[in-house]
């Protein structure tokens, strides 16, 4: 190496050994906290949170959550976050009230906090994005067992945990129409916790204890999955029909086989990227989180928060053997 590409190369170590602290200190850190890990919706929505990072550069997204779906693996996910002092964490919450003292400490701290996909009370987040209208979504579900019961009959819900704040409210929601469907008795609502043995299990009891089942509906893209597998195994494709909430990508097979005739569900990666870009605008004070206001999305455009601080995104949509092919590649 010539005496001049040696010189060159030593600056360029030195550079690097000044700037990059500089730059890491530069960056804003956003904490994207999700239910559990290893669950492929979350992680399609952290690939929306890498691509609102890389457009608006000087991001650098934490992807964490517990290993299994509580509100205490998730406080000690905030607690390491506040240690860490990041910038924001957006947070979707096993467990409305549980995480709210943690949440506060954070704030106080001058951390930025949104909840995202499940929601936390509003004294423990500044604001809440819907990945759609609640009861929008609380009307999709039952409708889309509905459409392939003309006849009625029982269904059962398979749902996520106990706590989860968005299933709650979707079932809410749902229950409170599903008398406009005639015929239709909503039997049983079970939890799986969003573990795939656990949901499979509860699946099982449910053809166990209601022979007539016709239809499970799952408004957990875990649940759903595991539901699907459940009635394929044991060997009820066409008696039963599981719908609900999921990822095109999971439930490809399902619908081939039949075990599945349709579901529905919005675009993850637009909602991990909505959410990461809220929480940057409130982190760098250019938006604020006020009843009334909007808070600009990048690509998503804006949300309109309404008197309790919360937005909602698009409609889902509904996937079924005609569209299938064109998105499970995608999410
Ligand atoms: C699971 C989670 C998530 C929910 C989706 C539909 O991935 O419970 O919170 O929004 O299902």
């Amino acid at each position: 190496m010539s005496v001049f590409k040696k010189a060159m190369a030593s600056a360029a170590i030195a550079a690097t050994m000044f700037a990059a602290p500089v730059m890491a200190e530069d960056n804003m850190r956003i904490a994207l906290v999700v239910k559990a890990l290893g669950i492929g919706f979350f992680e399609a929505a952290a690939k929306g949170a890498e691509e609102a990072a890389t457009e608006l550069g000087g991001v650098e997204i934490i992807y964490t959550g517990p290993t299994d779906t509580t509100a205490e693996g998730q406080i000690e996910v905030i607690n390491a976050l506040i240690a860490q002092n990041v910038d924001a964490i957006a947070i979707s919450a096993n467990d409305t009230d549980a995480l709210v003292p943690a949440l506060k400490k954070a704030m106080s701290r001058g951390i930025t906090v949104i909840s995202w996909d499940s929601g936390v009370a509003s004294d423990g987040r500044q604001m809440h994005l819907n990945p759609s209208s609640n009861p929008l979504i609380g009307n999709m579900i039952i409708k889309l067992a509905a459409d392939h019961l003309p006849d009625g009959g029982d269904v059962a819900v398979l749902s996520a945990t106990a706590t989860a704040t968005n299933q709650n409210i979707w079932i809410d929601e749902m229950n409170k129409v599903t008398g406009e469907y005639s015929g239709i008795n909503v039997v049983a609502t079970v939890y799986g916790d969003d573990l795939a043995d656990k949901s499979y299990r509860e699946a099982q009891g449910l053809m166990a204890s209601y022979p007539n089942l016709k239809a499970i509906i799952a408004p957990t893209t875990v649940g759903i999955v595991a539901a699907a597998q459940a009635v394929t195994d044991a060997g009820k494709i066409g008696e039963i029909n599981v719908t609900g909430l999921a990822l095109p990508s999971e439930m490809a097979g399902h619908i081939e086989s039949g075990a599945s005739k349709s579901f529905a569900i919005w675009n993850p990666i637009d909602l991990g990227y909505a959410a990461t870009m809220i929480a940057y605008n409130l982190a760098k004070g250019t938006a604020t989180a006020e009843a009334g206001k909007s808070i600009p999305m990048g690509r998503m455009g804006e949300v309109a928060l309404d008197g309790n601080s919360e937005g909602a995104m698009a409609d889902p949509f509904v996937y079924d053997a005609s569209n299938i092919d064109a998105f499970k590649s995608i999410f």
